[in-house]
C-alpha cells in the first residue's frame, strides 16, 4: 500500500506539468531537426546554444511543426561535434546548463512542441569515464567495449581482421595500457560499446529513463546499423569497389552492419518508453538499403528515416523512379506503419546542392504533402544552399582528415552553416561577426525575414504546404500516384467533402503537356494553388483545364478542386 502511494506521488508532477496531449503515434508528424551549433547563438560566442533555441521556438508555430529533434547536446569533446559523448547525463557547457535544457523543455511544451533527443548508443567518447576505466581493465568496465589482442603475422602484431571504419582506416586501434585493440566503427575517439555485455544494455536503458524522467518526448536513435558486430571477428569479404584497404568501401559489411541483434534490441527500448503515461516516440537512423531499412518497422519503433529521397532521387530520375520510391514507402501504411519523408540531414549535401532550386521545390512538395511524417533539416524551409568553406575554416573530421585538394568532396561543413534569420550581422544568428562556421555569403538576400515578404520565396512554398499538411480533411493516409509522362509524376490527396489536391512534378528539361483526367472523379477545371515557375503558361490564381495542363520543365504545380477550402473547411 505504501509503495503504491509513493508511486502515485512520484508520477504526479510529470502528469501535471504537461497540459496537452501529443498524438499517440508519430503519424503525420512534422519533425524539425535542429543542429544546435547552427540554429541560434544567444550568448554571442559564435556557436548556437539552448537559450538560442528557446528564443526561436515561435518559428515553429507558423509552419505547424509538432516536434523538434536536437542533434546531440550532451557533454562532449566535440571531435565529431557531439556524436562523441563523454557524459550521457550532462549538458555540454557550450550549449548551456541543465537548467537551460529544462527551460527549453518547458518552453517547448508550453507551445505543444515535443522534444526528441539524439540518442547515440553505438559509442562513447574516449574521454568517457567508462572508457578510461576500461583502458585500465577496471571491472566491471573492462568489458564495456570490444577489446581484442589482434593476430600475429610473421612476428608482427596486426589488428584482428580487415574491418574498416566509416571514417576510413582500420576500425581497430591499439592501446598499450590494455595490450589490446579496441573497436571503433567511427573515429578513433569514438570506441564502440559492447552490447553483448548486459551491463552496457542496462546502463543505456538507465540513460533513456534519466531523460524520459526529465520529460523528453522520445529519441532519434543514431547509427542503428552499427550497434552489434559478429563476435567471431572474421575478415569481411572484399567489395571489389576499391583496392584501398583503408577505404570504408573496401569491404562488404556482412559482420559489422545490419546484424539481427540491432533489430532485436529495439523492443527492449520500446518497453522502457512505454512505461510512461505520455506517448513517447522512437525514430531510427538507418544506413543500408531500402529493404533492411523497412525491416525496422516491425520492431516497435515509430519509423526508420526514409533516406531514399536523398540516396535514390537524382536530377535524372524518371517519373517511374519517383513513383517507385513513393509507392514503396506509402505501402508500409497499408500495414499500419508511418511513411516518412526526409530530404536532408547534417551528413548530406543540402537538398538544393543535390537537386538545384527548381527541382528542390518539387522534393519539398513530396516531403510535406505525401501522407506520413515530414522531416525538415534546419534551413530547408528557407531553401538554404551550401556555404563555401575554405580549407583553413574546415572543422569537420571528415574534411580535416582529407587534404586541401579533396576536402570539398567529403567535408560536411558546407551543409552545417548558421541559420539565416535576417540580413544583419551574421545573418541574425549571432551578435558575433565571427561564427564557428562562416555564415553563407548569400544571407543578405536569402534569409527568413526577407523571404516572409516575398510570395515566391522558398519559405512561402514551405508555409503554403504546411497549411495543406495541417488540413483535417485529408482522408487518413489517402494517396493516388500516377506516371503522366517520362518525367512527369503526379499524386492526389483526397478528402471526404472538400475535393482533392493534385501535385504534379516535371523532373525533365522540357515543358510537358499532360492529361489529368486519368485521376478518377477529377473535375474538368482546377484552381492553381501553387506553381513554382511563374510563366505565361501558368500564373498565380488561375484556373486550368484538366485535359491539357502544361507543366514547365523542372517545376511543380499544385492544383485543387475549385473553391476547395482544405485548411479551415
Ligand atoms: C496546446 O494544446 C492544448 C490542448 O490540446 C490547447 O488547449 C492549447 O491551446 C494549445 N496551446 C498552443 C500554444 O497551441
Ligand atoms: C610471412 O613470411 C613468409 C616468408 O617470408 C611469406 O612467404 C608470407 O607471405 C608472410 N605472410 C604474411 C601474411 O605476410
Ligand atoms: C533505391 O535504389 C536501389 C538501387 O538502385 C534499388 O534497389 C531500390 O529498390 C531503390 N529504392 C526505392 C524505394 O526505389
Ligand atoms: C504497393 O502496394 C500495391 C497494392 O498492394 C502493389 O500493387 C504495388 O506493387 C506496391 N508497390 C510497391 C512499389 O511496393
Ligand atoms: C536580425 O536579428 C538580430 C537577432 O535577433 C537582431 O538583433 C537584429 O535587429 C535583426 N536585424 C534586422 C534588420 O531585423
Ligand atoms: C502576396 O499574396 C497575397 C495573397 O495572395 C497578396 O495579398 C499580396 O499582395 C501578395 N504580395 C506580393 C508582394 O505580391
Ligand atoms: C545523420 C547522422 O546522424 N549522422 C551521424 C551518424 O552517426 C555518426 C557517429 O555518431 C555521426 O558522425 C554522424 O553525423
Ligand atoms: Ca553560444
Ligand atoms: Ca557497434
Amino acid at each position: 500500500m505504501r509503495a503504491v502511494i509513493a508511486f502515485g506521488v512520484a508520477i504526479l508532477p510529470l502528469v501535471i506539468g504537461i497540459t496537452w496531449k501529443p498524438p499517440e503515434k508519430a503519424t503525420d508528424f512534422s519533425l524539425y531537426q535542429i543542429y544546435p551549433r547552427s540554429y541560434k547563438d544567444n550568448d554571442g560566442d559564435g556557436i548556437g546554444d539552448l537559450r538560442g533555441v528557446i528564443q526561436r521556438l515561435d518559428h515553429f508555430a507558423e509552419t505547424n511543426v509538432q516536434a523538434i529533434w536536437l542533434s546531440p547536446i550532451l557533454r562532449s569533446p566535440m571531435v565529431d561535434f557531439g556524436y562523441d559523448i563523454s557524459n550521457f547525463r550532462e549538458i555540454e557547457p557550450i550549449f548551456g546548463t541543465m537548467k537551460d535544457f529544462e527551460d527549453l523543455l518547458k518552453a517547448a511544451h508550453d507551445r505543444n512542441l515535443s522534444v526528441l533527443l539524439d540518442f547515440v548508443p553505438n559509442h562513447t567518447s574516449v574521454e568517457h569515464e567508462w572508457f578510461q576505466k576500461s583502458l585500465q581493465g577496471i571491472p566491471p568496465y573492462d568489458n564495456y567495449y570490444t577489446w581484442h589482442p589482434g593476430r600475429m603475422e610473421n612476428g608482427t602484431r596486426k589488428p584482428p581482421n580487415n574491418w574498416v571504419s566509416v571514417y576510413n582506416g582500420p576500425a581497430w586501434t591499439w592501446r598499450d595500457e590494455r595490450q589490446a585493440y579496441y573497436l571503433h566503427q567511427f573515429t578513433v575517439q569514438q570506441p564502440d560499446l559492447n552490447y553483448h555485455n548486459p551491463n552496457v544494455r542496462r546502463e543505456m536503458e538507465d540513460i533513456l529513463r534519466f531523460w524520459l524522467d526529465k520529460g523528453v518526448d522520445g529519441f532519434r536513435i543514431d547509427a542503428m546499423t552499427f550497434i552489434y558486430e559478429d563476435q567471431r571477428f572474421l575478415d569481411e569479404p572484399l567489395s571489389g569497389q576499391t583496392d584501398d584497404p583503408n577505404s570504408y568501401y573496401y569491404t562488404e559489411k556482412i559482420y559489422t552492419s545490419d546484424q539481427q541483434s540491432n533489430y532485436d534490441i529495439l523492443p527492449t527500448w520500446r518497453q522502457v518508453l512505454d512505461k510512461y503515461k505520455q506517448p513517447k516516440y522512437m525514430v531510427v537512423e538507418p544506413f543500408g538499403n531500402t529493404e533492411k531499412t523497412m525491416k525496422y518497422y516491425y520492431y516497435g519503433i515509430d519509423f526508420p528515416f526514409n533516406l531514399d529521397l536523398i540516396t535514390n532521387l537524382t536530377v535524372h530520375s524518371t517519373a517511374a523512379d519517383i513513383k517507385h520510391i513513393v509507392d514503396t514507402w506509402y505501402n508500409i501504411s497499408l500495414e499500419g506503419g508511418t511513411p516518412n519523408w526526409v530530404a536532408g540531414n547534417h551528413d548530406r549535401n543540402r537538398l538544393i546542392k543535390r537537386m538545384g532550386e527548381p527541382r528542390a521545390r518539387a522534393v519539398t512538395t513530396f516531403v510535406l504533402l505525401l501522407p506520413g511524417a515530414t522531416i525538415t533539416y534546419y534551413g530547408e524551409e528557407i531553401g538554404m544552399t551550401e556555404g563555401y568553406i575554405s580549407w583553413e575554416d574546415t572543422v569537420d573530421p571528415l574534411g580535416c582528415t582529407s587534404n586541401k585538394a579533396q576536402y570539398q568532396s567529403v567535408s560536411r561543413d558546407p551543409a552545417r552553416t548558421p541559420f539565416q534569420w535576417n540580413n544583419s550581422v551574421s545573418a541574425g544568428f549571432s551578435s558575433n561577426s565571427h561564427t564557428w562556421l562562416p555564415v553563407n555569403s548569400n544571407y543578405k538576400t536569402l534569409n527568413l525575414a526577407d523571404e516572409k515578404k516575398d510570395n515566391n520565396s522558398y519559405y512561402a512554398l514551405y508555409e503554403k504546404l504546411s497549411k495543406l499538411k495541417k488540413s483535417p480533411h485529408f482522408k487518413r493516409g489517402n494517396l493516388v500516384t500516377k506516371v503522366l509522362d517520362e518525367y512527369v509524376f503526379a499524386f492526389a490527396r483526397e478528402t471526404e467533402k472538400h475535393g482533392s489536391v493534385y501535385a504534379i512534378t516535371n523532373f525533365g528539361d522540357k515543358d510537358s503537356t499532360v492529361d489529368l483526367s486519368v485521376f478518377d472523379n477529377i473535375p474538368s477545371k482546377l484552381d492553381v494553388y501553387y506553381a513554382s515557375t511563374i510563366s505565361n503558361i501558368l500564373s498565380w490564381e488561375s484556373v486550368v483545364q484538366v485535359r491539357r495542363v502544361t507543366i514547365p520543365a523542372a517545376s511543380v504545380v499544385i492544383l485543387t478542386t475549385p473553391n476547395a477550402n482544405f485548411v479551415t473547411g
